[in-house]
């Protein structure tokens, strides 16, 4: 079969990503299906139009990634989507399969906006089951003895429960002229060494993207994988698990395998602020790590209590000092006004972050609420939003005991006393300098140029 594979993405903050959710779905179908990539970030609508027409599909497969920019006051992307998915339609009959993080989240909707022929929620490797359907004119429901294709949706059926994918992993060979493109335009490119994440956070979505088992990808292939993309002229890597140090030993592995193989790359990824040993430090130092961003949220421990995050405060600043020692410049993400916060926990974690040297602070105020995480069942049950909000829309949680006009001049006035204390207002500016900076040859995220307290 001939599959086309857009990303809908054109979302250019902090920086343009490489689309790497189809560019991993491609490896799964390659080389029995021919696969071409398409990304309207990249190409526009009309690169797009144009693509159909000569690749002529027999099936698209639509990458969504962001619902939002979960930011209160920020913009959805579903009319960019509509907008692609109506060109794709415009252009050819071949069916619609929808996938992608954002899809993940809100599979039954996405079909419905979009009109869409077929989804698959989770790993889209998966695809490759219904692509040999459709090409052999085998019911998909029929695949897998009956139980039908992991994560598929189709409008108007009960969809079918996801298993973790047990086939290849990583960059097909159809992605390497979307991987050039990225490098000149300073997108970071990406490598992801393990899905899932077995912890409990109260607002956090990555388990029901990836599930909750941590399944990691071979250490031997991934190495080979950086090698491939570095001997191609890859300078910087962003590692996408959702949190890089959830299996020590395994990333230990590839980091001393990087190292063996002196491959030069400098990488970042997120960090949970535990699980941090001087020695790790210094080792994924020597592997390339520059950037760490620490999913961290908050700076006081009752309020890491309530968020149901697995550390606290002395451990933030352990892996704080551990990474600063080895050399890793460090961002710290906060989520101000959650559930637990009050006035008294909002000034502990300035006061905290205060004493934590040469970094940079990125706090958001208040919190994106996702369908089936515990801070849904707790905003149902105060009556913060009813049981049946599709959550489509974005809502967000505020604590009842955070004043918002209070918290909005202390954010305003903390934010004008330290450059380092990074407001929503300024990540435009922020994202704008770094395109710049990158148009002229620097590359990595730095947000580290504001680390000054
Ligand atoms: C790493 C990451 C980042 C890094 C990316 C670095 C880089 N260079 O790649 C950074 C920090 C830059 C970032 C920024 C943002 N991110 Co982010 N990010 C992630 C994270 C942790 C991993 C994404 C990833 O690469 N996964 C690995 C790939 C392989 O998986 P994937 O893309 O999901 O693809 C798989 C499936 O989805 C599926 N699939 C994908 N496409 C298709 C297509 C078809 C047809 C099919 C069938 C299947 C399919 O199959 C793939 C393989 O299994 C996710 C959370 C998560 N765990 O998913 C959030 C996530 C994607 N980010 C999110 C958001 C919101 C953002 C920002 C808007 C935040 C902000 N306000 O700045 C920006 C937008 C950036 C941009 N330009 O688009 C949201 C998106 C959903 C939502 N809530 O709206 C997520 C899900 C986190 C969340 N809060 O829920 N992000
Ligand atoms: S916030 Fe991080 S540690 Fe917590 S559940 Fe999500 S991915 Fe896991």
């Amino acid at each position: 079969m001939r599959i086309l594979l857009v990303s809908a993405n054109r979302e250019r903050q902090p920086q343009p990503v490489f689309p790497i959710g189809i560019s991993y779905v491609a490896r799964a179908l390659e080389p029995d299906h021919e696969v071409r990539l398409a990304d309207v970030l990249i190409e526009g609508l009309d690169g797009l139009a144009r693509t159909i027409d000569d690749f002529a599909p027999d099936l698209v497969g639509l990458s969504l990634r962001n619902v939002d920019d979960t930011r209160p006051d920020g913009h959805t992307q579903i009319a960019g989507y509509r907008e692609v998915a109506a060109r794709i339609r415009q252009g050819t009959r071949a069916p619609l399969v929808l996938g992608g993080s954002a899809y993940t989240l809100f599979p039954d909707r996405y079909l419905l906006e979009l009109g869409a022929d077929f989804g698959i929620a989770g790993e889209g490797e998966h695809l490759r089951l219904l692509a040999d359907a459709l090409a052999s004119g085998r019911d998909p429901d029929q695949a897998r003895g009956g139980l039908g294709i992991p994560g598929l949706h189709r409008p108007g059926r009960p969809g079918v429960p996801t298993v973790p994918w047990q086939g290849p992993v990583g960059h097909a060979v159809a992605a390497d002229r979307l991987l050039d493109a990225y490098r000149t335009v300073g997108g970071m490119l990406n490598v992801q060494t393990k899905r899932g994440c077995s912890m409990r956070c109260c607002y956090c979505t990555y388990p029901t993207i990836e599930g909750r088992r941590i399944r990691n990808h071979a250490s031997d292939g991934l190495v080979d994988e950086v090698a491939r993309l570095v001997a191609q002229g890859t300078r910087f890597l962003f590692f996408v698990d959702s949190v890089f140090n959830l299996d020590l030993d395994h990333t230990a592995r590839m980091a001393e395998e990087m190292i063996r193989r002196d491959l030069r790359v400098s990488w970042a990824g997120y960090f949970a602020p535990n699980r941090l040993t001087p020695d790790y430090a210094r080792l994924l130092r020597r592997a390339g790590l520059t950037h760490a961003e620490f999913g961290t949220e908050s700076l006081c421990d009752p309020v890491l209590k309530a968020y149901g995050k697995p550390f606290t405060v002395e451990d933030v600043r352990a892996a704080h000092d551990a990474l600063g020692q080895a050399g890793v410049h460090r961002a710290h993400f906060l989520i101000i006004a959650g559930p637990g916060e009050t006035q008294a926990t909002v000034e502990d974690t300035i006061a905290v972050s205060r004493t934590l040297p040469d970094t940079v602070f990125f706090p958001f105020v208040t919190m994106r609420i996702y369908p089936g995480t515990p801070l849904h069942r707790q905003a149902v049950a105060e009556g913060v939003i009813a049981a049946d909000d599709p959550l489509f829309d974005p809502v967000f949680y505020r604590s009842r005991d955070v004043p918002p006009d209070w918290l909005d001049a202390r954010m305003r006035q903390e934010g004008a006393d330290r450059p380092n204390w990074v407001l929503d207002e300024s990540l435009d500016r922020m994202a704008a300098l770094v395109a710049r900076l990158h148009a002229r040859g620097r590359i990595g995220p730095l947000w580290e140029l504001l680390a000054r307290p």
